[in-house]
């Protein structure tokens, strides 16, 4: 992993535009600003997939065609603090459903604090948490003939661009059995005066979450960002419905990483790319879907329209 980081912070920070990966935001302070944004006002994603989870767990569990006598793996990929998973744990272990519930990480800290809250609030849960690769975990679970029902929520699928979105969906059906099931939480595309301040927070959460990239690689690479001398940028593309967020540098200036005996040269204004955020319309999720194993078997969405939760098959 360290190699890795040092590798990809030497190819973005030497690339025309800079850029970063946003994969890197998740050390342990980043999981815990990760955790504030979603608590914020401004930041309506998770409160509007907790809408569909709470409102509407008949219709998932009635959709994902699941069987009481037929035991299957539900696995989340990314698992997160599981609130919003948990309502449907809930309801599938007080109807009676047989199943595992498998959260795949790479962090091992979100795993173990997701394991407390839910062995406390859940009993009954069988948990087996897995601190890996999410592929390398599918394919371990495919050695055993059991039905799946895969979990990915929250619009992670949105930070990456729609070629490898396809890709990760294509791989995916490549590691499942037909009848499968997979739940893509996806934001939607809608106006900038919603999308914006969800990504520039009043509050300088999300600035702080951006900007801990840059004290994360001051720390582990030995660099000498003044972060003083940055700032955080969001812009949001309504016709494309995709949000980039940026580093921008503030002066001309000079940063060595002396994991790399190498300096970086910033001019005034300069931005490195940290993210996208991609938002979805249906006719976007049609032509990423498009080639993969997957059919879309129905559609959840909140009262404001603003998130959908996709109920996906495995042909
Ligand atoms: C966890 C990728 C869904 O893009 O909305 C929140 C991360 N970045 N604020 C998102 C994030 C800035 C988030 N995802």
């Amino acid at each position: 992993m360290n190699q890795q980081f040092l590798e990809d912070v030497a190819t973005g920070l030497g690339a025309s535009p800079k850029f970063l990966s946003s994969k890197y935001f998740y050390d342990k302070k980043g999981d815990e600003l990760f955790m504030k944004i979603m608590a914020l006002p401004e930041y309506y994603l998770t409160r509007a997939e907790m809408e569909i989870f709470t409102a509407q767990t008949d219709r998932i569990i009635d959709l994902l065609g699941v069987l009481k006598e037929t035991p299957f793996d539900l696995i989340e990929l990314g698992a997160g603090d599981g609130s919003k998973t948990k309502k449907l744990l809930a309801a599938l272990l007080a109807q009676g459903y047989d199943f595992d519930y498998i959260p795949v990480d790479i962090s091992a800290n979100v795993l173990e604090h997701l394991e407390d809250v839910l062995s406390r609030d859940l009993p009954d849960l069988t948990i087996r948490p897995q601190a890996n690769d999410y592929f390398q975990t599918l394919e371990t679970l495919n050695q055993v003939d059991r039905s799946k029902v895969v979990l990915y929520l929250g619009s992670n699928l949105g930070n990456l661009s729609d070629e490898l979105a396809h890709k990760f969906i294509y791989e995916l059906g490549a590691n499942l059995n037909p009848g499968d099931k997979f739940l893509l939480g996806v934001d939607r595309i809608k106006p900038v005066e919603i999308v914006l301040p969800a990504y520039n927070d009043s509050q300088g959460v999300t600035a702080a979450f951006n900007l801990n990239l840059l004290h994360r690689i001051n720390r582990e690479l030995g660099a000498n960002f003044n972060i003083n001398q940055f700032s955080h940028v969001a812009e949001y593309d309504e016709g494309t419905g995709i949000a980039k967020s940026f580093i921008k540098s503030l002066t001309t200036q000079t940063v060595y990483v002396s994991a790399l005996d190498e300096s970086f040269e910033f001019s005034e204004g300069e931005t490195i790319q940290t993210e996208i955020s991609r938002k979805y319309s249906q006719a976007v999720i049609k032509s990423i879907l498009e080639g993969t194993d997957f059919k879309i078997l129905g559609v959840l969405k909140d009262e404001k329209d603003y998130f959908a939760d996709y109920i996906l098959g495995r042909q």
